[in-house]
């Protein structure tokens, strides 16, 4: 653990390798994909595991409501709690862990090329302490052409900085505006969209992997990241979630006390 935490130290992430049972992972996958049945996401007749893309039409509205209940699912729940999950934050910080409420799960259509832009996840969880840290989980095998998450080497020593500026610009304005990612000094969450042009400016690179089912990402709210876009030529969705422990102990934002919605502008 000691190791573990010099490593995220130094790097802003670690990448812990086959630290969930496989088997679960790829349950939950199924049956994530087959409740999205009714919506036309998945291709008739195909295994829900797999995850293959329909190719359309999609109905979209049952499409959200049924994410959005995903996320109130016991099951979900349960997946985020997973022991080994709970485990190793208990170690790493050393104190009881916290999972915030508002999780996140996202699948991604082959062929789509919307993706997540670069930032920081303190942005939008500056109401609590900074000593936290986002759990991203790959709900299936994720190869680099299915589109998962980089990191930024190197960034988060230059958005400690960045974060530093923008309290200084943001200190006379009140608490809520203060805390939004969204308020009149900022630029809106995102840093860029730009990938390439950001890791010039910042003279680094973005590290790509191909992630499998049953590992876990654990990163830094200071760390620069982002997702690609989706081209798998099986036509598989990338399926993942993302999520937030911290120390119980320590303050916690009060507005991720809160299911996640698609308009709650976090
Ligand atoms: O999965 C994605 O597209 C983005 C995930 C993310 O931003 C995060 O894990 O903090």
């Amino acid at each position: 653990m000691s190791e573990l935490r010099e490593q995220y130290a130094f790097q802003g992430y670690l990448w812990l390798k086959g630290i969930l049972p496989r088997k679960e992972v790829l349950e939950f996958r199924a049956r994530f994909f087959s409740t999205f049945r009714e919506a036309n996401l998945i291709a008739p007749e195909s295994d829900p595991v797999e995850g293959i893309y329909s190719g359309g039409p999609v109905n979209s509205d049952l499409a959200r409501k049924i994410l959005m209940e995903v996320v109130r699912w016991a099951e979900y729940e349960a997946f985020c709690l997973l022991l080994p999950i709970r485990r190793f934050y208990e170690d790493f910080f050393g104190g009881a862990p916290y999972l915030h409420k508002r999780k996140i799960i996202r699948y991604s259509i082959p062929g789509d090329s919307r993706a997540t832009g670069a930032h920081y996840d303190l942005v939008y969880l500056r109401g609590g302490t900074d000593n936290l840290c986002t759990s991203w989980i790959p709900i299936g095998d994720i190869p680099v052409q299915q589109g998962g998450l980089i990191y930024l080497e190197g960034s988060a020593a230059w958005a400690r900085e960045l974060e530093a500026e923008y309290s200084r610009r943001n200190q006379h304005l009140p608490y809520d505006q203060r805390i939004s990612a969204y308020n009149q000094n900022l630029i809106g969450g995102w840093l860029s969209k730009d990938l390439p042009t950001l890791a010039d400016q910042l003279n680094t690179r973005w590290l790509i992997a191909d992630y499998e089912a049953g590992d876990m990402v654990v990163h830094s709210p200071y760390i620069v990241h982002a997702a690609t876009a989706n081209f798998d030529p099986t036509r598989r969705m990338r399926l993942s979630t993302d999520i937030r422990y911290q120390r119980v102990r320590d303050e916690i934002d009060i507005r991720w006390q809160n299911h996640w919605s698609l308009d709650d502008m976090l």
